[in-house]
């Protein structure tokens, strides 16, 4: 266990060293906290980026806070049909991706990690169905834009987000 552990962190070191390579050209553009970076679009005052490469819920999340944010939350169907977009996700092709939303803390009350409040809520029929073996939130299943619980350890692309000052 210690050593699967042990490497996964490595795992998620490597990629966010990747990303940080990539990245660290467009960050130092970006002085002023006002408009999104490189990669990055905006809405509602919210920088978002999808990363198509499939990672566990917890990588993912991690690759977010190393950004300055979060996996994305949801609030309204505005930003629903953005994220749609933002995934490549059509009626015909669904890409199942990470959200924010957790409820491995207490079954079956879910709560976003970037402490932002769970009142808007857009379950595909019948979902939530994983009880204890499914704590992390997945949009684009069932419908586009719609939301699965699913176990935090399978992969699946994310989207990330941070808020503009
Ligand atoms: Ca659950
Ligand atoms: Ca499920």
């Amino acid at each position: 266990m210690a050593m699967v552990s042990a490497v996964a962190y490595r795992q998620t070191l490597t990629i966010l060293l990747v990303i940080s390579v990539g990245n660290k050209a467009a960050a130092s553009n970006n002085q002023c906290k006002d408009s999104c970076m490189t990669h990055w679009e905006e809405k509602y005052n919210s920088c978002y980026r999808f990363f198509p490469e499939p990672t566990t819920w917890r990588t993912a999340e991690d690759t977010c806070i190393f950004f300055g944010g979060n996996l994305a939350s949801l609030h309204n169907e505005e930003t629903t049909h953005f994220l749609i977009r933002l995934t490549g996700s059509t009626s015909n092709k669904l890409v199942r991706s990470w959200i924010g939303g957790k409820d491995m803390e207490k079954e079956g009350t879910f709560v976003w990690t970037d402490g932002t409040h769970f009142s808007y809520e857009n379950w595909a029929p019948s979902k939530p169905d994983g009880k204890e073996n499914e704590n992390c939130l997945t949009i684009n299943s069932g419908e586009a834009g719609q939301w699965n619980d699913a176990d935090c350890a399978k992969l699946f692309p994310y989207i990330c987000s941070y808020k503009l000052l």
